[in-house]
């Protein structure tokens, strides 16, 4: 039987199209995920959060789905890193901070005044420090996907406003259960107790401590104001925010489905960033109109406190390895 031009080229493209849906229908299965984070949906990093749901439903042609749980109902960071190294969770997101005791490496990020600003967060978490630390997750059951941002971090107190080092003194503050931020707040003289989140309210509350530090939209979105009077802007560290995968999960996915996951978080972080850097002017004016004290420290201040904070710097170091410090400063400096 012989066929016209036409008749073969439209055999080839039913063909193709066979294939094509064939392969889709093979490599991307019907799954409904578990997907736990510790802040609220309302939150830019729920926000993402949900751009990263909707992307991935999009790509899957609506096949995956994920079951979503804000606001810690899994478990503290802690237990649901846990949760999801073990399978029991498909995906967490969580501050890094938490991270350093599975990949010590990922107290880089902790180090105080690391970042001078935004651009210098994006270059070094997008950039080879960043996707270092991500692959180094695959050796403790984990795939990184990407970085979302939680943010510059300030101290929220229930005594005074700091202005200086000196006021930072005294202070019975809670920390991410993280030893960079512990032995930070112990070098200026604080009382730093590691908490996990969930319990921080409660212990502002009742004057069990009497401090904390988080960026501006977790102090929002948990009304601290509630507890806290002031809010002192010593953006002395930024906290990247990981979205990570189950590695039982991960090696049990076409290739197909990995990218469509890579990719929704790639451009879901975009969105999240663009949220959490324009919400904060209307946060910081409302946490104000709510009661609260907000004071920037004098730039000579943030400077002497820097460098009293110098030595925490030098003792971790070795362990986060002289050449990822290296090249973080390289990402840094590409900047200027
Ligand atoms: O992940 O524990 C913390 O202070 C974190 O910044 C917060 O829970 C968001």
């Amino acid at each position: 039987m012989t066929m016209t031009t036409g008749a073969r080229i439209c055999a080839a493209l039913v063909a193709s199209l066979l294939v094509s849906t064939a392969a889709f229908a093979q490599d991307v299965q019907e799954r409904t995920l578990k997907f736990g984070y510790s802040t609220f949906e309302a939150h830019p990093l729920g926000q993402g959060a949900n751009k990263f749901v909707a992307l991935v439903a999009e790509k899957s042609g609506g096949k995956i789905k994920m079951k979503v749980y804000p606001a810690t109902q899994l478990g503290s960071e802690t237990q649901t890193i846990s949760a999801t190294q073990g399978g029991v969770q498909d995906i967490v997101g969580t501050s890094t901070a938490p991270l350093v005791g599975l990949v010590k490496e990922y107290a880089i990020f902790d180090f105080p005044f690391l970042f001078a600003n935004e651009k210098q967060a994006d270059a070094v978490v997008d950039g080879p420090v960043g996707q270092t630390l991500l692959a180094k997750l695959s050796e403790k059951g984990l795939v990184g996907l990407c970085f979302f941002e939680n943010g510059f971090r300030n101290v929220t107190n229930s005594k005074r406003p700091i202005t200086t080092a000196a006021d930072v003194e005294g202070l019975k503050i809670r920390t991410m259960q993280n030893p960079v931020y512990l032995d930070a707040f112990k070098t200026l003289g604080a009382n730093a107790v590691p908490m996990p989140w969930p319990e921080v309210y409660t212990a502002l509350e009742s004057g069990a401590i009497d401090a904390q530090e988080n960026p501006y939209g977790i102090i929002y979105v948990n009304k601290l104001n509630e507890v806290q009077k002031y809010v002192s802007v010593t953006k002395h560290a930024y906290s990247p925010w990981a979205m990570i995968m189950s590695k039982k999960l991960w090696d049990k996915l076409s290739p197909d489905e990995q990218k469509i996951f890579v990719d929704s978080c790639n451009e879901a972080k975009v969105y999240q960033r663009q949220v959490s850097r324009a919400e904060d002017a209307k946060i910081v004016a409302d946490l104000k109109a709510k009661g609260m004290q907000i004071n920037e420290l004098a730039p000579e201040e943030i400077a002497k406190i820097k460098a009293k904070l110098q030595p925490v710097v030098d003792k971790y170091t070795p362990s986060v390895g002289e050449d990822l410090v290296r090249q973080a400063n390289q990402s840094i400096a590409a900047t200027q």
